[in-house]
């Protein structure tokens, strides 16, 4: 009996140091492909599902990857071994994690304040109280649940009217992408309670945000695994949860930048919106355009790397006929954007810039119609990647406020 329970004890602090890692002694590198014989060397070693690729291998640049205590040794034995450069761009994960939870901690509040990440209840609630405080301008919709059962909340602004033109704006496909969600609920935030500010676009435009939309994963990676990234519904034959949301929309889904893996963090799913989370947006945007609504921009914010992606982001190479006038309007915005703090972001395609990627959303937004469809990687470069201080909250969200004032621009201009 004893040897049993001493058995259980043990199997369950396993389970609960894979579900609740500490990242003590976690370093991330920063490791530079030249040639396609070092790109392959780390697409395999990505592939392979050991490592957590902090950004996705990339040649002729670099690529960020996070190694346990464990596997560093090995880690460097490979780079040496074909050799590759690499800098250690965070030297202990475990400390920045928890130098955000302190942070965190001091700026958590009951109520929402942008000094903190926040927990998806107070996102929550605060949706509801936005659109009471002006019931006009503000309301709020469940567009579906989560495979958790949560309810995935919209918030849409407008000041009514007909045939306006609209901007749609999502955060947290990504859990552990905490930035997006704060930047996303800071613009709610800002349009609704400061709307007389904004009367001009707002009399032009309705604006509709999904502020957290993998709600499963966000909460996970509040209460176990920080870094996790996928939504979290149990993967059929399987024993690992989730599937990449932005791997699971129906164009080019099963492409390029995708693993069949169950267990990988770039798993597609079973099918096209197999997930409730993404087919809830699809089908929340498909019947809004059915209904007459003329969705003109998609903005799909992501972290980090400090990158304005656009389409198409399926392949290296291939651009949509409109790319040049998409690349204009996104170097518009990033000059914007690096005004008030001189924050710089790279404007490109976006298989260009990163990596093809089959299935994300921001293709298929563009593939449906929607003509300015842009995926967002936020602050930083990766000094602190994915564990953003929350300290850069508003700041960060304040920036990027400045490029969708621009994006707003072009929208209301466009005929
Ligand atoms: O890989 C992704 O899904 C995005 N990067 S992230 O680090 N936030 O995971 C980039 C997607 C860019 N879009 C396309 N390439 N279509
Ligand atoms: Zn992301």
């Amino acid at each position: 009996m004893k040897l049993f329970l001493c058995l259980l004890l043990a199997a369950s602090v396993a389970a609960l140091s894979i579900e609740v890692p500490n990242y003590d002694g976690y370093k991330v590198f920063s490791v530079a492909a030249v040639n396609s014989e070092q790109f392959h060397v780390l697409k395999r070693l990505h592939l392979g599902g050991e490592f957590d690729f902090w950004t996705s291998p990339k040649q002729n640049g670099f690529t960020d990857i996070m190694a346990t205590p464990d596997q560093i040794s090995f880690l460097q034995s490979l780079l040496t071994l074909h050799g590759m450069y690499s800098t250690v761009k965070v030297e202990n994960v475990g400390k920045i994690i928890q130098e955000e939870k302190i942070a965190n901690l001091k700026g958590l509040n009951t109520r929402i304040s942008f000094t903190a990440y926040q927990r998806w209840s107070v996102i929550d609630a605060f949706i509801d109280e936005l659109a009471a405080l002006k019931p006009n301008l503000a309301s709020v919709e469940t567009i579906g649940q989560t495979s958790e059962g949560r309810d995935i909340k919209l918030l849409k602004v407008s000041t009514g009217g007909t045939g306006k033109k609209a901007i749609f704006v999502d955060g947290v496909h990504h859990a552990r992408e905490w930035i997006s969600g704060a930047v996303v609920t800071w613009f709610m935030d800002q349009l609704v309670r400061n709307s007389d500010q904004y009367a001009d676009i707002l009399a032009n435009i309705d604006f509709y945000f999904v502020p957290v939309l993998n709600i499963d994963g966000y909460e996970f990676s509040h209460t176990n695994t920080r870094l996790w990234r996928k939504t979290r519904k149990l993967n059929s034959g399987s024993t690992c949860r989730g599937v990449d949301p932005n791997r699971n929309y129906a164009f080019h889904w099963g492409g390029e930048g995708v693993s069949t893996n169950p267990c990988s963090d770039i798993f597609l799913g079973e099918r096209a919106f197999s997930e409730p989370e993404t087919k809830a947006l699809s089908d929340y945007i498909v019947n809004a355009r059915a209904r007459g609504v003329d969705i003109r921009a998609y903005l799909t914010v992501h972290s980090y790397g400090q990158l304005w992606l656009c389409s198409w982001g399926y392949t290296a190479g291939v651009y949509p006929p409109d790319f040049p006038e998409l690349l204009d309007l996104g170097n518009r915005a990033a000059a914007a954007l690096r005004v008030p703090y001189n924050t710089r972001y790279q404007v490109g395609q976006g298989a260009d810039m990163l990596y093809g990627v089959g299935g994300a959303s921001d293709d298929w937004a563009k593939s449906i119609g929607i003509k300015y469809s842009y995926t967002l990687e936020l602050r930083d470069t990766g000094s602190s990647g994915f564990v953003l201080p929350p300290a850069q909250i508003i700041p960060t969200a304040t920036e990027t406020w400045e490029a969708v004032k621009v994006v707003a621009d072009q929208v209301i201009r466009d005929p």
